[in-house]
């Protein structure tokens, strides 16, 4: 598929090089990390759909829930003739759902790392909207995006960040993404985002420590692309998840502990790995709907509605400049 194009092959050799030098760098700093976009090759996608369906993973059912129960709300404060700016669009239930319930949406453009699931995404989308004008982003959303231009006029731009993704950045980290999308709105355009929220500790821990095993093999699925794609002899099984709920930071914290030490060569530098050392893979922050009404007043956006499940685990967020 790659060969065909010689733009989507120059992404991928681009996408590689980037992969073989963030992992280098994280593993060489104290403690260790791999950063968590890296989970989401073709195989950890699938992975991560796996998870979606776990009686334990409650997020993404519950947000499901909430977007059905409530869109024709959301989507008539969205008005019509919206510009879809979606970050990290993932398998596209929640997308499909969106676009199904506003009214004559006139441009979609979803960002994403990985470039095959957005070429399958996007095709899908133009065959049920033929109004629609689709552009999908093959690009890193952590850093800063220039958008691609769209034929179509649109009424306002809709920035659609579900998943509670915003939740793997940071603090400092979120509070830049803020600001980059406060841009990509501007002064009509509004944010809606998933968070997942603050609730009881067994609940959270056992939605990343499953009874199958599943995330445990997620989490250890980024072993594996460091041995395949990057040549390393170096082998998942010394290596144990470990995901526990740090109250102090609000977050989940995904490690892998290694099991006994060894070294390897990785890009053509030896790394030291000693047993119980841990490599970071994952935050995943819980929001109190304060603490991210804070967050967000630090640049410019203001919660204009939530909505939430009725246990509260999760909540659809929608923010607009202050200015507005
Ligand atoms: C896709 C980032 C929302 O943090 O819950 C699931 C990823 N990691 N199980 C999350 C994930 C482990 C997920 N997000």
């Amino acid at each position: 598929m790659y060969a065909e194009s010689p733009y989507s092959e120059s992404i991928v050799t681009q996408t590689q090089q980037q992969f073989e030098r963030e992992i280098l760098e994280g593993l060489k700093q104290h403690p260790k990390r791999i950063h968590s976009k890296y989970f989401y090759d073709a195989r950890g996608a699938e992975l991560f759909e796996e998870i979606c369906t776990l009686p334990e993973y409650y997020p993404t059912r519950t947000e499901i829930g909430i977007l059905q129960t409530y869109l024709t709300e959301i989507a008539a404060t969205i008005g019509p003739h919206a510009r879809i700016i979606e970050f990290g669009s993932g398998e596209g239930i929640k997308t499909k759902l969106l676009l199904d319930h506003l009214d004559r949406p006139s441009v979609y453009i979803p960002v994403d790392i990985s470039h095959l699931q957005l070429e399958a995404t996007a095709s899908i989308l133009r065959q049920a909207h033929p109004g629609l004008e689709v552009l999908p982003l093959a690009q890193d959303y952590t850093v800063p995006i220039r958008l691609p231009k769209a034929c179509s006029a649109f009424n306002r731009t809709v920035v659609f960040f579900p998943g509670s993704t915003i939740g793997n950045f940071e603090v400092q980290e979120a509070e830049q993404f803020l600001k980059m999308t406060t841009t990509l709105i501007g002064e009509t355009g509004k944010l809606l985002v998933g968070i997942d929220l603050v609730k009881d500790r067994p609940t959270i821990e056992r939605a990343y420590n499953d009874s199958e095993g599943v995330t445990a093999q997620f989490n250890l699925h980024l072993i594996e692309r460091v041995r395949d794609e990057l040549g390393a002899n170096i082998d998942p099984r010394d290596f144990e998840h470990f995901a526990f709920f740090n109250e102090a930071e609000s977050r989940i914290e995904m490690h892998l502990i290694v099991k006994r030490a060894f070294e390897t060569m990785i890009a053509g530098e030896r790394i030291v790995f000693s047993e119980g050392e841990h490599i970071i893979t994952e935050y995943s922050h819980k929001f109190t709907l304060g603490a991210f009404e804070a967050l967000a007043a630090k640049v410019g956006l203001k919660l204009e509605q939530v909505w939430q499940d009725e246990k509260k685990y999760f909540a659809e967020v929608l923010l607009g400049s202050v200015g507005d």
